[in-house]
């Protein structure tokens, strides 16, 4: 077996892995990004495209916001669409000139990937199924995996989990030792990618009695549409003229007039999920991202809550290497929770109110309907409602 020692070995070169590495780089810590995957692979998963600003620096503070700053769109509103009207909401204004910056998850990996590779650093890829961690109650972890028939063992002080909701790093825990919560919702989302003008220049969520809609963008000429599916839809049986057929019908009557429809770039249906697993910290190793939580996409958090993760892990890392100190290693998993936990509610409360749910207790979707909609409605003409809801939208910052 092939042998190597390094510092700190992320697991998983998503935007989790690869900011982590930046971060640690840019400290003068040594470590390797082992990803299952391949490079291009990684780059063709369409997912996240609203940043919050304290993800915008982040990207700045670990060297790689520039291309974010040419191409990405500031936004200092999003929109709701309900009972045919269309609400503006400004969270900029109301939360202290803060804003979001529309910029694709796809441009923020190649832009992590570039910069590994304009510094010389090591990211393993195609590593596949192999990869297993191990001893990581101690203080001496190793990752092992073969690649091209070859096995192959990274010695470290440290693993950062940085693997996803599939990874192995969470898998890898006994039962015993972590507590997951979860909740699975009954629908979907189906979301197409496309080379037209986006129909709204600001992200908007649409609540219908037919089901939810979201208009996001990733240019002013890359459009990123999604509806609510049925949990067991498949893609095959979504033809783009019956996408946009039904996308019509979920937004308001002038837009669908003037929107543009194309062929799609990328179709895919996602199942929408809240997660997390307690502790996010096991000894010599810590979880970080989707492998330790999972939010619906309906606030736009799981990329900035990764984020969010990958800044502290960073910190408490450049600690103990350091300063020889052993506190935020100690304090990262309840650290991070917090915030985790607030984003989940802010998650799961703006999925439950604009998206359709099948009749379970008896409700109708009638009533469900009037509910939400009375909700909505308080929503936008109550300054006390909007501060919650932009001050949840730009990131709770704790
Ligand atoms: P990722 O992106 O899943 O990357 C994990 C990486 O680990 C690799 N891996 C392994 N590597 C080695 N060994 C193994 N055994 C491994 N198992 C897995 C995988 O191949 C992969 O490369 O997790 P990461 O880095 O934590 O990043 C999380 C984000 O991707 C995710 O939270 C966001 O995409 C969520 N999300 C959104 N977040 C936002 O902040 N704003 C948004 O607007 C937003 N929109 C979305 C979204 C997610 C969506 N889907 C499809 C779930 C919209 C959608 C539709
Ligand atoms: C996206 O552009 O993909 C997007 C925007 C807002 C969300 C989720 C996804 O809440």
């Amino acid at each position: 077996m092939k042998s190597i020692s390094t510092q700190v070995v992320i697991v998983g070169a998503g935007p989790s892995g690869l900011l982590l590495g930046a971060l640690l780089h840019k400290a003068g810590i040594d470590h390797i990004i082992v990803e299952r995957q391949s490079g291009d692979y990684v780059l063709g998963r369409i997912r996240a495209g609203v940043l919050e600003q304290g993800t915008a620096d982040l990207l700045d503070a670990a060297g790689v916001g520039e291309r974010m700053h040419k191409e990405g769109l500031k936004h200092d509103a999003f929109a709701l669409f309900f009972k045919g009207e269309f609400h503006r909401i400004n969270f900029a204004n109301r939360q202290g000139g803060k804003h979001m910056v529309v910029y694709g998850q796809t441009e923020v990996t190649h832009d992590l990937m570039d910069h590994r590779t304009a510094h010389g650093l090591q990211t393993i890829y195609e590593a596949g199924d192999s990869v297993a961690v191990h001893d990581f109650v101690s203080n001496h972890p190793r990752v092992t995996f073969t690649k091209d028939g070859e096995a192959h063992e990274i010695k470290a002080r440290f693993i950062a989990g940085c693997d996803g909701f599939h990874g192995v790093c969470r898998a890898s825990v006994p039962k015993g030792a972590i507590q997951n919560f979860e909740k699975v919702y009954p629908f979907g989302w189906l979301g197409v990618l496309a080379d037209t003008p986006p129909v709204y220049h600001e992200v908007t969520y649409s609540n219908t009695e037919r089901g939810f809609a979201l208009s996001s963008l990733r240019s002013m000429t890359r459009s990123r549409y999604y509806i609510q599916c049925g949990m067991n839809e498949k893609v095959e049986n979504w033809s783009d003229d019956r996408f946009w057929a039904e996308f019509k019908t979920r937004i308001d009557p002038d837009a669908a007039k003037r929107l543009v429809t194309g062929p799609s770039l990328e179709k895919s249906i996602a199942p929408l999920r809240s997660f997390v697993a307690e502790p996010m910290r096991f000894g010599s190793m810590f979880l970080a991202g989707d492998a330790a939580h999972i939010v619906p996409p309906t606030g736009a958090k799981g990329l900035n809550l990764a984020a969010g993760d990958v800044n502290v892990l960073s910190q408490a890392i450049v600690e103990y290497f350091q300063e020889q100190s052993n506190a935020g290693i100690e304090h990262y998993s309840a650290r991070c929770l917090r915030r985790v936990w607030n984003a989940e509610r802010f998650s799961w409360w703006f999925t439950s109110l604009m998206h359709k749910f099948p009749d379970t207790e008896g409700q109708n979707f009638g009533f469900q309907q009037k509910m939400q909609e009375a909700e909505l409605d308080y929503l936008v003409h109550s300054e006390a409602a909007l501060q919650s809801i932009t001050e949840n939208y730009v990131g709770l910052q704790h």
